[in-house]
């Protein structure tokens, strides 16, 4: 046996070799950690491709102290019978040639992992060691190979009732640099993904390299249902139930199947994520453009249908404002515009995509019309609201807001006139408004007092006229000096290069009526200022909540665990030490030397800036700030206050 097998080996050597002088190639940058976790999907993907063949339904996942990591499942278990073509076992072929994958089984089985990567070869090329252990035909197989050679020989171990294969390996720290340990977050949270998109599939992450195991299971029979479901957790849903499509069109090369969950919410703005063979496409594709084709003619053409449309047509941007959806779609060839998939680019895919959803979704609107009318009311709005923005130049100038009245009096402008160095704080309620402009530096900084709760625009929608007669709205836009209106293009669109401050502080209390009053004014500068928020213009003001006190001792905390925290220093040894804590209410409580310190000097402050990177973002933004959800705050918070930090030195 030992000719064929001999130059078997020696080709398998050369491709793996391959593998260890240019990991980056074959599974991205070594040293980010991208490359480290990467080995974790292509091995997770063997045991995916047995779920969608239909027979495993559990993966585990284990995290080892020895810093490894081991994925076992239940599924047939690698065949262990000789291979001929290379006279080892078919199980060493798979460990070891490049690109094995699928050679065994040329039915549809290499849905995920066969497309997605390099195989589990590449990650035993980088692997220090690699075991592969097999449950099959009631006997168990063992084998090892270091940095992708083998070892030992598939030796048979024990014995066995169940099926499944078990692999285990240990990066090489030769190759691995700067981030050298799994990051459990991060498989988390991608394994969370991976189970959304394999209806049923269960997937077990367990820690063990803390003292305390750590596990996490993710399960869910309702698939891309209940990850749209979650996405709108904490939105106000329009219809309970997502809209699931499903169609399959069989093409040359083999069947492709389109599933997708939709769901509308009162969110502003859309998340729609695209996957082909369960990899995300971060920048859609062919699918995406399916979608939103059928959306937009589906929703137009229901709204004329049911006399709802008066005027022009709804916009795709109209119809897609606060849907959540999940498009996966299932391709035996699929075609993407790089490496690293972000984009679909068979075009086969837009018409399939789009016949389906067209003929799907009207069905369900035919089906579900009271739901089909909150949906085009929705979209109605949202065309109303672009409507607004643009005639809002037109109307302010009539009105004289801009040019008539010059700076109104309410603002305690500053001293520069540089934007650049320049910040405007939009503050609730008169007393704080007070204490700000005393405690402010008043070179740069400017006080804007708004009384009471402003407009809510959403609501004025029909009616642009009622949004700027609020004296609050027409103060705001005089004291920026930027126009109104998100169009850009526009004359007298909001143009940020005219803001005369370059940054936008929203300080509100912290408390249930300061987050409401908040949300009013974000909800006003993303419906007629989009501009200053995209531009990153827009800041959160962090108000501490509590003052300690020891003795001349005065320090200030964010949090109830901060709270404590600084209640242990002060302590210090003395248990009994005397501490004063005061709980903040509102920032009309703070005397301004204290709303100085603690919220306004640029150098020890805390903000957040409000950013939308991707719409995932101000999606979860908007609610993290509205809703009272404390961790989600924090987190966030936490997300963006290094940001902040950054930009302020
Ligand atoms: C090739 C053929 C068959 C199964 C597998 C590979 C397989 C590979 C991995 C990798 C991790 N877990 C896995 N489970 C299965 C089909 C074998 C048959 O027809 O019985």
């Amino acid at each position: 046996m030992s000719d064929t097998y001999d130059a078997g080996s020696i080709q398998v050597l050369e491709g793996l070799e391959a593998v260890r002088k240019r990991p980056g190639m074959y599974l991205g940058d070594p040293h980010d950690g991208s490359a480290l976790h990467h080995c974790i999907w292509e091995v997770v993907d063997n045991s995916v491709d047995e779920h969608l063949a239909g027979f495993n339904d559990i993966v585990e996942v284990t995290l080892l102290p020895d810093h490894s990591l081991s994925v076992r499942d239940y599924g047939r278990g690698i065949p262990v019978d000789l291979h001929e073509e290379f006279g080892i076992s078919a199980a060493e072929v798979i460990m070891t040639k490049l690109h094995a994958g699928g050679k065994f089984d040329n039915s549809s089985y290499k849905v995920s992992g066969g497309l997605h990567g390099v195989g589990v070869s590449a990650v035993n090329a980088v692997s220090e060691w690699m075991e592969v252990t097999i449950h099959r035909d009631g006997t168990i197989y063992r084998q090892r190979f270091e940095a992708g050679v083998r070892v030992t020989e598939l030796e048979v171990i024990g014995t066995c009732e169940d099926t499944g294969t078990q692999i285990s390996f240990k990066p090489d720290s030769s190759i691995f640099t700067n981030i050298t340990e799994f990051d459990f977050d991060q498989i988390d949270t991608r394994l969370k993904e991976t189970s959304f998109l394999n209806a049923g599939l269960k997937i077990v992450i367990t820690d063990e390299r803390a003292e305390e195991q750590h596990v996490s299971e993710h399960h869910y029979e309702g698939g891309i249902t209940e990850f749209v479901r979650q996405i709108n957790e904490r939105r106000e849903v329009l219809h309970p139930d997502p809209v699931l499509i499903h169609g399959e069109k069989v093409i040359e090369k083999g069947p492709v199947t389109v599933e997708l969950a939709l769901q509308w919410s009162d969110a502003f703005s859309e998340n729609i994520l695209c996957y082909t063979n369960i990899i995300r496409n971060r920048d859609g594709g062919t699918h995406m453009s399916g979608l939103r084709t059928a959306l937009t003619s589906c929703i137009n053409g229901y709204a004329k249908k049911k006399n709802l449309l008066k005027g022009d047509n709804l916009s795709g941007d109209d119809v897609r404002e606060g849907l959540a959806a999940i498009v996966s779609v299932k391709h035996p060839d699929p075609s993407f515009s790089s490496q690293t998939k972000d984009k679909l680019v068979s075009s086969e895919v837009t018409g399939i995509v789009q016949t389906v959803v067209y003929e799907k979704l009207n069905e369900y609107f035919e089906e579900n019309p009271s739901i089909g009318k909150l949906i085009v009311d929705k979209a109605l709005l949202a065309s109303k609201a672009r409507e607004a923005a643009r005639k809002a130049r037109d109307l302010t100038r009539r009105k004289g807001v801009l040019e008539g009245g010059g700076l109104p009096g309410k603002l305690a402008d500053c001293q520069s006139r540089n934007p650049e160095e320049c910040e405007i704080y939009l503050v609730e309620g008169d007393s704080a408004g007070g204490s700000a402009k005393t405690g402010r530096d008043r070179r740069i900084q400017a006080i804007l007092p708004l009384r009471g709760k402003i407009l809510n625009v959403e609501r004025q929608m029909h009616n642009v006229a009622k949004v700027f007669q609020n004296q609050e709205i027409q103060t705001m836009i005089r004291a920026f000096g930027a126009g109104v209106g998100n169009n850009i293009e526009d004359e007298g669109g909001f143009n940020t290069e005219k803001l005369r401050y370059s940054k936008l502080i929203i300080m509100t209390d912290a408390d249930v009526d300061g987050a409401h009053i908040r949300t009013l004014m974000l909800t006003f500068l993303w419906r007629f200022m989009r501009p200053a928020i995209d531009g990153g213009h827009v800041y959160i003001a962090q108000p501490p909540l509590y003052q300690l006190s020891k003795g001349k001792i005065n320090r200030y905390a964010f949090s109830d665990e901060e709270r404590d925290d600084i209640i242990d220093d002060l302590k210090g040894d003395n248990p009994d030490a005397k501490i004063g804590v005061q709980r903040y209410k509102g920032l009309g409580e703070m005397n301004p030397e204290q709303l100085w310190e603690t919220t306004m000097n640029p150098e020890t402050r805390t903000m957040l800036r409000v950013t939308v990177k991707e719409a995932e973002e101000t999606n979860r933004m908007f609610e993290t700030l509205m809703g009272e959800d404390v961790p989600e705050r924090r987190a966030f918070i936490e997300r963006y206050a290094k940001e902040v930090t950054n930009l302020d030195i």
